[in-house]
């Protein structure tokens, strides 16, 4: 079953979106396999935003994402990836969608209120690199199998 990572940032966070943002992903059906609630450290930033490392906006991406604690969630099903990037909506929440996560409650790129994975491969990785196994809990809802 395909997973993916998502992280609620500091600004979602900060500004009480949480319960929000988890519901979007709630009703839509997916499931919920990892949760935890952490300040990230300078060295898990880096690796997590490896691929900007040359980009200009690194230092403050980082600096950012490391200013205050971040929800880090893995959640499970059939597409869940590229579902959850349109949940999510485009990087530049000026012209992301209304409702769009990021079309809903962001207006500024630099503090776009939650990370998703952009594709299969790259959501496996950020998994193992935000998530020990043992910190991930396989199962599976009775209600609604249907979903799944
Ligand atoms: P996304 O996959 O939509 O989160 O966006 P990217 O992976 O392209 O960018 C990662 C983060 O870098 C964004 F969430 C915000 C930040 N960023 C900037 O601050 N300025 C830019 O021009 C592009 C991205």
């Amino acid at each position: 079953m395909e997973r993916t990572f998502l992280a609620i940032k500091p600004d979602g966070v900060q500004r009480g979106l949480v319960g929000e943002i988890i519901r979007r992903f709630e009703t839509k059906g997916f499931t919920l396999v990892g949760l935890k609630f952490l300040k990230v450290s300078k060295e898990l930033a880096e690796q997590h935003y490896g691929v900007h490392r040359e980009r200009p906006f690194f230092g403050s991406l980082v600096e950012f994402i490391t200013s205050s604690p971040v929800v880090a969630m893995v959640w499970e099903g059939d597409g869940v990836v590229a579902s959850a990037r349109k949940i999510i909506g485009a990087t530049n929440p000026l012209t992301s969608e209304p409702g769009t996560i990021r079309g809903d409650f962001g207006i500024n790129i630099g503090r776009n209120l939650i990370h998703g994975s952009d594709a299969p491969e790259t959501a496996q990785q950020e998994i193992a690199l935000w998530f020990k196994d043992e910190e991930l809990v396989n199962w599976q809802p009775h209600i609604t199998p249907w979903l799944h």
